[in-house]
C-alpha cells in the first residue's frame, strides 16, 4: 500500500535504504552498526516493546528475509499463462489458447502471423504483442474493454496476467518512468485510419488513471485537451472521418512520485491549406462546421456576421445540400456544445473564447470575398470586390477597417530606391492574398490555442516544477497517405512517417545489432529494410528533395514544371521516378508503398507568403487576441538558441545506446543549419517542416521508447472484416515479421554493468553492502533472481524484453516490503 501510493519521501529505493539505515543506527540500536542484520532487530527490546505493533513488524521483517532467501521468479511459464483465468472472454475457454505474443510462436512466417492475427481479430482480440511492441488492429466498432474496471486491471501488474491491451502499454511506460525516474515516449504509428488517435486517447485516459492526482480538476482538464485540439486540427478525409491533419506530441508530466501534475502539447505541421480548399469528398476542419451549426441553433449567426441563407464558401460544397447537412446535423450542434465545455473546463476565459469564435467567423467571411477584374484603358489587370458585404462582414468581426482590408487585398506596395509605389493586384493575386490571410489566421489561431492550453496545464510550481518531474510523451501524427491525387501536404505527411519508421528501425534493429558487435556478442543479424537512403533523398543538403524545392522556390520565374525537371535531374535513385506522359507528376517508393505526387501548386504552397500589408492591418485590430497573433512571430518551438540549448541538454541525458547511434548525430547536424530557425518569418514550408521534424525527434530521443503499431484490417471501415492482403502489406512495410524474429532472438535491453548493479543490487545483496559494478555482481543478481537466457558482453548485461519486467517486479516486491517496514518504523517512532 505504501509503495503504491508513497508520500514523496517514500519513493526512492536507494534513498530509502539510506534513510532507513541512518534511522536505525541513529534511533534504534546502538550496536546495529556492528551487527547489521535484520533478524537482530527483531529481538531488540525496543522493538518488542513499542506500541503493540510488534507482530506486524515481525511479519514484515520475516517476509523481507524470506524474499532475500528465496526470490521467486514472478513470470509464469507459457503453459501457466495460457491456463490462467483472465478477465475478458471468460466464456470461451478456447480463446485462452490463442497466443498473445507472436514471439511465442514456433512457426514464424508471414502466413502464420496473418492467420494468427485474423483468428484473434474475429474473436475481438484486437491487441497482440510482439515482445514489448503492441500491435493494435482497428476494430471499427466500440468495444467494452476500456471501462474503469479495465483500468484497474492494468495497473502495475505483470503483463502476462492480462490479455494484451493498450492500457498495458500505458502502464508499462508509467511503471518504467516511476521505477527508473526516466522520461518515456510512446510512439504510435500506422497508416491513416488505423487507429492512432483513438489509441492516443486511451493512453491518456489510462495515464490519468495511473497518475492519480488529488487534483480532480487537473485530470478533467487533461482529458478534455485532445477533444479540443482535435476539433481544430482534425477533419474528414477520403480515408478517415476524423483524420488528424497535424502531428501531436502530448507530454503528460508527473511528480517524482508519479502523480500527474500537468501536460504540454507540441503541434507539428497543421495542414493549413485545408482551410481554403479541400479535395473532392473531403471537408474543412471540424470546428468550422461545429461553430456554424452551433451559432445557427443559438440564433447567433448574425452576431458573427455569418450568412444564414447560404453556408460560407469554405464549408460549402458544390451540391447545395450542404447547408441543410450542416444545420440539421445534431452531432455538429452537440459537438459545438462539447467544445464550449472543453474551453471552459480547461480554463479559457469567456472573452478569449469569444475572440476565438470571432476569428473563426472572420475566416469564414474572408472566404466569401470575391474578386472581379476591372478593365480600363490604362490598366487591364486591376481587381475589385464585387460583394462588398462579405468584405464588410469580415472586417467587422475581425475589428479591422474595411477600406484597409480592401486595399491590402487588391493592391500591394513596392519599395524601390526609397520610393513607394502602390500596384494593383490582379484577380489571381488578390485571391492568393485572401487565401494566404485565411491560412495565416487559422494557423496562428491554432498555435495560440495550443500555447494557451500549455499555459493552463502547466504544473503548479508550488507542487513541483517541470524540471523536477518526469513525463510520458505520446506521439500521434497523421498516418501515411496515398490518395488519388497527392500534393505537397501528402509529401510532408509521408516524409514524417518515413522518419518515424526510421526511428523505429533504429531502436528495434540497428542499435541492437550495433551493440552486439561492440560487445563482442556473436548474434546472427536480422535483415530489415533500412529506409535511411530514402530519408537522405528527402532531407540531404544541398541535393535532397526538400532542399531542391527550397532552391526552386527562390526563383521567381520557376514553375511547377521546372521543379519536377529539377527533381528528375538531381534525384537519381531507385526511389524516385517520373511517369511517362504526366508532366507535372513524380513518384516515390515509400517504405509503405508507391505514391504518385502531383506537383501543381507545390512551389506556391512551399513559399507560403503572407504579404506584410495583411500583417499590418491585422495587427491594428481592436480584437486583442488578433493583435497578439500577429504582433509576435509564433515560434512554436523557440528560437535557434533555445532549441540548441534543449538539444544539448537532451543529448546529455540520452540513453547510453544512443551515444554512438546516428539519430543523435542527425538531430544535431540538421539543427546546425541556421537558416532553418533564425528566420521563422521568411522561411518556406519545407524548411519549417525539416525544423519541426528535428524538433520532434529531439524531444523523442530523450525518452525511452515504447511502440504501438496500428493496423487497419480493411479499407471499408467495417467491423470484423479482415482483408489478408491489406494486413499483409502493412506487416511487410513496417517490418513486423523481422520485428518478431529480432524479439525472439535478440536482447532488446542492454544495460551497463554499473547501472545494472545500481538498479538491482537489492535482489542479491543487503542494503548496507556495496557490491562492485562488475560482471560477477551482475551474475550474482541474475542467478539469484533466477532469470535465464541472459548474456554478458564486455560492459553490458544483455536482457530479453521480458527479463526487465521480471526483475522490476521482483525489485518492487522486495522494496515494497522494506518500505512498508520503514514506514511503520518511522510512523511509530516519529
Ligand atoms: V489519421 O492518420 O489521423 O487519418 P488514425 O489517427 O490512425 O488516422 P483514428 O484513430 O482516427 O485513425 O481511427 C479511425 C477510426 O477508427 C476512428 O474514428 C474510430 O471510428 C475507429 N477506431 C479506431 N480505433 C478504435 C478503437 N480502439 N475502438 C473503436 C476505433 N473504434
Ligand atoms: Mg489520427
Amino acid at each position: 500500500l505504501f509503495f503504491r501510493n508513497p508520500p514523496p519521501t517514500l519513493l526512492h529505493p536507494e534513498k530509502w535504504c539510506e534513510e532507513f539505515n541512518h534511522f536505525i543506527s541513529q534511533c534504534l540500536i546502538k550496536d546495529f552498526e556492528k551487527r547489521p542484520s535484520v533478524t537482530h532487530l527483531l529481538d531488540h527490546p525496543f522493538i518488542k516493546g513499542v506500541h503493540g505493533k510488534l507482530l506486524f513488524l515481525q511479519k514484515q521483517l520475516a517476509k523481507v528475509l524470506q524474499d532475500q532467501k528465496h526470490l521467486n521468479p514472478v513470470v509464469k511459464t507459457r503453459h501457466e499463462r495460457m491456463h490462467t483465468k483472465r478477465p475478458y472472454h471468460v466464456q470461451d475457454a478456447e480463446k485462452y489458447c490463442l497466443e498473445d505474443d507472436l514471439v511465442n510462436m514456433e512457426v514464424l512466417d508471414e502466413d502464420t502471423i496473418i492467420h494468427q492475427l485474423q483468428k484473434r481479430y474475429v474473436d475481438l482480440l484486437i491487441y497482440t504483442y510482439v515482445g514489448d511492441i503492441l500491435i493494435a488492429l482497428n476494430p471499427f466498432q466500440n468495444l467494452s474493454i476500456y471501462s474503469p474496471q479495465f483500468s484497474r486491471l492494468y495497473h502495475g501488474v505483470k503483463r502476462a496476467s492480462n490479455p494484451p491491451h493498450i492500457f498495458a502499454s500505458a502502464d508499462a511506460a508509467y511503471q518504467c518512468m516511476v521505477t527508473f525516474s526516466k522520461d518515456q515516449c510512446i510512439v504510435i504509428s500506422g497508416e491513416s485510419g488505423s487507429g492512432k488517435t483513438e489509441s492516443a486517447h486511451l493512453i491518456v485516459q489510462h495515464l490519468t488513471f495511473l497518475g492519480k492526482a488529488d487534483n480532480q480538476t487537473l485530470r478533467e482538464k487533461i482529458l478534455q485537451v485532445n477533444s479540443l485540439v482535435e476539433a481544430f486540427g482534425n477533419a474528414c478525409t477520403a480515408i478517415n472521418d476524423n483524420s488528424s491533419r497535424f502531428g501531436k506530441y502530448l507530454e503528460m508530466m508527473f511528480t517524482p512520485t508519479g502523480a500527474v501534475m500537468g501536460a504540454r502539447i507540441s503541434e507539428y505541421l497543421l495542414e493549413k491549406s485545408r482551410v481554403i480548399k479541400q479535395a473532392a469528398g473531403e471537408k474543412n476542419f471540424h470546428i468550422f462546421y461545429y461553430i456554424y451549426a452551433g451559432l445557427y441553433h443559438q440564433k447567433k449567426l448574425s452576431e458573427f456576421r455569418l450568412p444564414e441563407e447560404k453556408p460560407p464558401r469554405y464549408i460549402a460544397d458544390d451540391t447545395g445540400r450542404v447547408m441543410h447537412d450542416i444545420t440539421s446535423k445534431e452531432s455538429y450542434r452537440r459537438q459545438f456544445e462539447a467544445i464550449q465545455h472543453c474551453f471552459r473546463i480547461i480554463g479559457f476565459t469567456d472573452k478569449e473564447v469569444h475572440s476565438v469564435y470571432r476569428i473563426l467567423a472572420g475566416i469564414l467571411n474572408i472566404g466569401n470575398i470575391e474578386f472581379a477584374a476591372i478593365s480600363s484603358q490604362h490598366q487591364t489587370d486591376k481587381s475589385e470586390v464585387p460583394n462588398a458585404e462579405a468584405l464588410e462582414n469580415a472586417a467587422l468581426v475581425l475589428c479591422i477597417s474595411p477600406q484597409e482590408l480592401q486595399e491590402a487585398l487588391t493592391s500591394h506596395c513596392v519599395v524601390t530606391r526609397g520610393e513607394t509605389i502602390i500596384r494593383a493586384n490582379t484577380v489571381d493575386r488578390a485571391s492568393d492574398v485572401r487565401d494566404a490571410m485565411s491560412k495565416a489566421l487559422y494557423g496562428r489561431l491554432f498555435s495560440w490555442i495550443v500555447n494557451r492550453i500549455n499555459t493552463l496545464l502547466q504544473p503548479d510550481k508550488n507542487i513541483c516544477t517541470a524540471d523536477d518531474g518526469m513525463n510520458v510523451g505520446i506521439l500521434d501524427i497523421f498516418g501515411f497517405e496515398n490518395f488519388q491525387r497527392n500534393s505537397f501536404e501528402q509529401l510532408c505527411i509521408n516524409i514524417a512517417n518515413e522518419q518515424i519508421q526510421y526511428y523505429f528501425n533504429q531502436h528495434v534493429f540497428a542499435l541492437e545489432q550495433m551493440e552486439y558487435q561492440n560487445e563482442g556478442i556473436d548474434a546472427t543479424p536480422v535483415e530489415y529494410e533500412d529506409n535511411r537512403p530514402l530519408l537522405d533523398m528527402f532531407l540531404q543538403k544541398p541535393l535532397g528533395l526538400l532542399a531542391l524545392l527550397d532552391e526552386e522556390s527562390r526563383f521567381p520565374q520557376a514553375t511547377d514544371q521546372t521543379l519536377v525537371d529539377k527533381f528528375e535531374d538531381n534525384l537519381r535513385c531507385k526511389y524516385f521516378w517520373r511517369p511517362k506522359g504526366m508532366e507535372l507528376c513524380f513518384g516515390i517508393q515509400h517504405y509503405a508503398g508507391k505514391v504518385l505526387y502531383d506537383a501543381s501548386g507545390v512551389l506556391e504552397k512551399n513559399r507560403d507568403t503572407l504579404p506584410a500589408d495583411v500583417v499590418v492591418i491585422l495587427r491594428a485590430s481592436e480584437n486583442q487576441l488578433l493583435q497578439q497573433l500577429f504582433s509576435i512571430p509564433l515560434t512554436k518551438t523557440g528560437n535557434l538558441a533555445q532549441t540548441r540549448a534543449r538539444i544539448t541538454a537532451a543529448s546529455r541525458s540520452l540513453p547510453p545506446h544512443f551515444s554512438s547511434g546516428r539519430l543523435k548525430v542527425d538531430t544535431l547536424e540538421v539543427i546546425r543549419h541556421p537558416e532553418e530557425t533564425t528566420n521563422m518569418k521568411g522561411q518556406t514550408m519545407a524548411s519549417y517542416f525539416r525544423y519541426s521534424l528535428m524538433d520532434l525527434l529531439s524531444k523523442m530521443v530523450v525518452g525511452q521508447p515504447h511502440f504501438v503499431r496500428c493496423i487497419k484490417p480493411n479499407d471499408d471501415r467495417e467491423a470484423l472484416k479482415f482483408s489478408t492482403d491489406k494486413v499483409r502489406a502493412q506487416l511487410r512495410s513496417t517490418g513486423i515479421l523481422e520485428t518478431v524474429s529480432i524479439r525472439q532472438q535478440g536482447y532488446s535491453h542492454r544495460i551497463l554493468f554499473e547501472e545494472f548493479v545500481k538498479r538491482y543490487y537489492y535482489l542479491a545483496f543487503r542494503a548496507h553492502q556495496t557490491p562492485l559494478a562488475s560482471k560477477e555482481s551482475c551474475i550474482a543478481i541474475l542467478e539469484k533472481s533466477r532469470v535465464d537466457h541472459w548474456l554478458l558482453g564486455k560492459t553490458k548485461v544483455f536482457l530479453k524484453y521480458y527479463h526487465v519486467e521480471q526483475l522490476n517486479l521482483l525489485l518492487r516486491e522486495v522494496i515494497g516490503r522494506v518500505v512498508v517496514l520503514q514506514a511503520y518504523a518511522k510512523g511509530w517512532l516519529g
